[in-house]
């Protein structure tokens, strides 16, 4: 069976060789990424919603100036896959004292390495660890751990002649004075499956831990998902470590393991040593999915077109020409660090206030209710709001979920920002301060 990354990658150099982009060749790429996805067990949902978005940006959206419709389409595809895992990189919150946190996943995966990596990765970036070995079935585990963590002042704690359970019971009660975090190897070998699985239950049931780690190899490929479901079932995964990143293998199993447990892949590793673990960057993933080389420079390309678009848009905004859905789609832009907020900050504007968190926040619903709003409209009404009269209110309302009072805030921000701007022709600054104070208010 040819893996999720071959499939992707003849998916994409198949629309790359057809002779034009029109609505049928989308429409094969499609069912091309679709099959790929749903083959690597990816839920089907997720697949629709992928599919929507490709669909509907690739054909609407237009390229941006200098770049083909076909590299659009293949950045389209790509940020809608770096969008299944998550757009930013992982973190790992440590929310309370002790954190425990406990490594499962079959034989050789990489458990016992990676509860060492992480160990150290954790006591790098100041916290106090604590490690726990509960593999009572591999010879040496202990062993292995004490090697691995050698002179790196972290207490590794084992008891001979007891169960699993009750090594990590005690640990967690002998570590938790002196660790920020505790990290606990248990078994991947076991006389059988099912041995192992009650063992993880039981662990999950006694220890509680607060974190779940499921690790799993790069290397085994759609296995993965298979996996990272039976875990779940009995230790409702958290998160995921992918090992073996250094090794020709792309890791495409991993996308199954996320789909079957709904967890983020925090860390990779990427090497045997204990320095070799990154935090896990899912456009960098991505970008070696479906092939690196031939994507990364691409993709690059589109950005920064992308950007310029922004800044035409930004530009055009000030000038006070945009129709309703630019209003917010620039407000959206704007709570990033997009175009428009860039090219204020090329503005000095003496007084501006900086939005703190909270503003931030609050702005951030505000303009989610008017993006639902703006979607429950008809284009013609998007691009002329004059013929919105009250039966017209009453129904985008109770379509978007919101009061008709809210409809008519929107309107009234909108036409006032728009007469704002284009007075700002003659003084920019004071208006554009006025509307920024009124845009926090
Ligand atoms: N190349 C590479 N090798 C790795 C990585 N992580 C672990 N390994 C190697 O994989 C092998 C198994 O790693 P372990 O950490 O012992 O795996 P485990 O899951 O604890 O194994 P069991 O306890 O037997 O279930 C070792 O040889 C490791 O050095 C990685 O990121 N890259
Ligand atoms: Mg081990």
């Amino acid at each position: 069976m040819p893996s999720l990354s071959e499939m992707l990658r003849k998916a994409l150099s198949k629309f790359t060789s057809a002779s034009t982009v029109d609505r049928r060749v989308v429409e094969e790429l499609i069912r091309d990424l679709q099959r790929a996805l749903i083959m690597a067990d990816v839920n089907v949902e997720l697949v629709q919603k992928l599919s929507e978005n490709v669909r509907r940006r690739a054909l609407k959206e237009g390229a941006p100036p200098g770049i083909s419709r076909k590299d659009h389409v293949i950045k389209v595809v790509y940020d809608e896959l770096v969008k299944l895992l998550g757009e930013k990189p992982a973190e790992l919150k440590i929310t309370k004292r002790p954190y425990v946190i406990m490594m499962v996943g079959i034989q050789g995966t990489g458990k016992t390495t990676s509860v060492a990596k992480l160990a150290n990765y954790l006591k790098l970036n100041g916290y106090m660890v604590g490690v726990i070995c509960a593999d009572t079935y591999r010879p040496g585990a202990y062993d292995q751990l004490k090697q691995l963590l050698d002179g790196k002042d972290i207490p590794i704690f084992y008891l001979d002649g007891v169960d699993a359970v009750e090594i990590a019971r005690r640990g967690v009660k002998e570590l938790s004075d002196k660790a920020d975090v505790i990290l606990i190897d248990t078994a991947g070998r076991h006389r059988s499956q099912e041995d192992l699985m009650k063992e993880m239950e039981d662990l999950q049931k006694k220890i509680k831990p607060d974190e779940v780690m499921l690790i799993i190899d790069a290397t085994i490929g759609q296995m993965a998902g298979v996996h990272a479901k039976a875990f779940h079932e009995v230790a409702p995964i958290g998160s995921i470590i992918l090992t073996k990143m250094d090794t020709s293998a792309r890791g495409g199993g991993a996308l199954s393991a996320v789909a079957e447990t709904g967890a983020r892949i925090k860390f990779l590793g990427t090497g045997e040593k204990l320095e070799d673990i990154e935090l896990f960057n899912p456009s960098r993933y991505v970008g070696r999915l479906l092939g690196m080389g031939d994507i990364e420079g691409l993709i690059e390309r589109v950005k920064l077109a992308e950007i310029q678009v922004g800044e035409e848009k930004a530009k055009a905004f000030l000038r006070g020409e945009f129709t309703l859905e630019d209003f917010v789609n620039q407000l959206r832009e704007m709570r990033k660090t997009g175009p428009l907020s860039k090219l204020l900050s090329k503005i000095p504007i003496p007084g501006l206030p900086e939005m703190s968190p909270e503003t931030l926040a609050e702005t951030e619903k505000q303009i989610d209710k008017w993006a639902a709003i703006i979607q429950s409209m008809t284009p013609e009404e998007r691009m002329d709001p004059k013929i919105l009269h009250s039966s017209r209110i009453k129904r985008i309302a109770r379509g978007a979920g919101v009061s008709e009072r809210d409809v008519k805030s929107l309107l009234k921000q909108y036409k006032l920002t728009k007469k704002l701007m284009k007075a700002a022709k003659r003084s920019p600054q004071k208006i554009l301060r006025k509307l920024y104070g009124r845009m926090m208010k």
